[in-house]
């Protein structure tokens, strides 16, 4: 199948690893992750707790805002979907933020979505992947172990928060992390919604506090 990049992008065939702040180091012991917001009680999940929950093999394309495409990467994770399931949402829930550790602060890093646009297999919280060769491998630490969520590819990836902490369910679309310091509210590639206000273009496109190639 032929694939059309988004506009401004490039592809690469190598999956670079960009983040701020430190890579979070995986204790079983303390790891928890939170469903909390417009919901009648949060729930707390252990990492058993998530991994006993139904999973999916889905290949998706990433379309990162710092201009590189990856196309085709097989995972398998956990759909959103399967997250909400164990909520019971109050009325108007339309959007979420989905959390992840920044620098030991398990809240520190968040991106908000729609909560409609995530409800196939292309929304999902991720835990390994196929490599180059073909052979599954656990997500690395830096790419976000032990769980990762990786968006739909109708948004940049920013929105797929790495070492993912939680779900807040949201009546009205907070901004998240990046949106906060003028990345746009929704983040379609194919839009080229790279900032909230075009016009105020950063001189790089920041962010990343590491550039590398796996
Ligand atoms: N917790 C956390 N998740 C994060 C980030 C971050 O800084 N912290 N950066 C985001 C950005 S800007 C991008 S482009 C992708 C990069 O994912 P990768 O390093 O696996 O390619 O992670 C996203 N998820
Ligand atoms: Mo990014």
């Amino acid at each position: 199948m032929t694939k059309t990049l988004p506009p401004g992008q490039m592809e690469t065939k190598k999956w670079p690893i960009l983040h701020e702040g430190d890579v979070y180091q995986f204790n079983e012991e303390t790891w928890r992750f939170k469903l909390f917001g417009e919901i009648r009680e949060d729930v707390i999940l252990t990492f058993k707790d998530v991994m006993d929950l139904p999973k999916v093999i889905t290949t998706v394309d990433m379309h990162c805002v710092t201009t590189w495409s990856k196309f085709d990467t097989t995972f398998e994770g956990i759909p959103f979907r399967e997250f909400v399931k164990l909520a019971d949402l109050k009325p108007h829930v339309r959007y979420v933020r989905i959390y992840g550790y920044l620098n030991g602060d398990p809240l520190g890093y968040s991106a908000n979505l729609p909560l409609e646009a995530l409800q196939g297999d292309d929304a999902l919280f991720v835990y390994r992947w196929k490599d180059a060769k073909n052979d599954w491998q656990d997500i690395s630490p830096k790419h976000g172990y032990p769980l990762r969520f990786i968006p739909p590819a109708q948004f940049y990836l920013w929105k797929g928060s790495k070492w993912a902490t939680g779900i807040e369910f949201m009546t009205e679309n907070k901004p998240g992390y990046w949106e906060i310091r003028g990345y746009h509210m929704n983040g379609n590639p194919f839009k080229e919604e790279r900032f909230a206000d075009p016009a105020s273009l950063p001189s790089g496109y920041g962010g990343a506090n590491e550039w590398q190639d796996q």
